[in-house]
């Protein structure tokens, strides 16, 4: 039995393990509410993929780690989703890529950016940015537009997990590279990515780091051969596929 009372036998059991982080998170102020739906919704098209990462996802997942190794200063995104899933994850794969982490909020609030910052840390972050939000995206209006003019504001890749389209369209026309994940392969935010990974943050973010420690000695031509064979529209393409039709192996 888990800290949560589920049998780890439970057919549902990771599926299970998600939804109780997603409420602890809630609880510690870290999520917003409105991330409990945009669970549910992530929820609804994993169950679709038949909760695995499907094979286009996974070459998705290495083209984000040849982008973010290649990349001169590569940032991670961090919300409140992200936050409560997947926070020492993402430490991990900020320590493998050389990547700051930023905590970049849709409904911000002072008190759930600090919450965040200090969940981060308390995962062994050394240094997150998004407190001083001293840059601003151009074209977007309300808080999700602040950035820090070190981080975000000066990213040439950037991660951007479960974003909304705005932002991410926004990000895009800035000239960033975009690493979107998003189970749903016809979001605006999947549709605008230069990669769109679609699968599921708590299987993404570790597929992505195990990939940077792979590719970490690869040289330069190498990294970018994996980035030049990757098709995003074959990747959406293949994953709406899978969901619709349930195949893809
Ligand atoms: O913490 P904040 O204030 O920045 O708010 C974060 C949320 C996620 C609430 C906000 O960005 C939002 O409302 O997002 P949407 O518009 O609901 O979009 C979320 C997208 O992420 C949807 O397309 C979901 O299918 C997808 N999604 C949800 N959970 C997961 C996911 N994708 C990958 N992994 C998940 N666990």
């Amino acid at each position: 039995m888990s800290d949560i009372d589920i049998p780890e036998d439970h057919p549902r059991y990771e599926s299970l393990l998600t939804r109780h982080r997603i409420e602890d998170g809630v609880d510690k102020g870290i999520t917003s509410r409105q991330g409990l739906i945009a669970q549910g919704r992530g929820e609804t098209f994993d169950y679709l993929l038949g909760e695995r990462t499907i094979p286009s996802a996974a070459a998705a997942e290495r083209a984000a780690a040849a982008y973010l190794l290649l990349a001169e200063h590569p940032v991670l995104s961090v919300n409140g989703n992200v936050a409560a899933l997947v926070p020492g994850e993402l430490v991990e794969l900020a320590e493998a890529t050389g990547a700051d982490l930023e905590v970049n909020l849709f409904n911000r609030t002072e008190a759930r950016m600090q919450a965040i910052v200090d969940h981060l840390r308390e995962h062994g972050a050394d240094e997150v940015k998004g407190l001083t939000a001293d840059g601003r995206i151009p074209g977007l209006s309300h808080e999700r537009a602040k950035v820090d003019s070190d981080g975000i504001g000066d990213a040439d890749v950037v991660l951007v997990p479960l974003e909304d389209g705005d932002r991410a369209e926004a990000l895009a026309a800035m000239g960033k590279v975009e690493l979107v994940v998003d189970l749903n392969p016809m979001s605006r935010s999947a549709q605008s990515a230069t990669v769109p990974i679609v699968d599921n943050i708590v299987r993404a973010v570790p597929n992505i780091t195990r990939h940077a420690r792979e590719l970490a000695t690869s040289s330069r031509e190498e990294l970018q051969r994996i980035v030049d064979e990757f098709d995003r529209d074959e990747a959406l393409a293949a994953a709406e596929q899978a969901i619709r039709e349930g195949g893809e192996d």
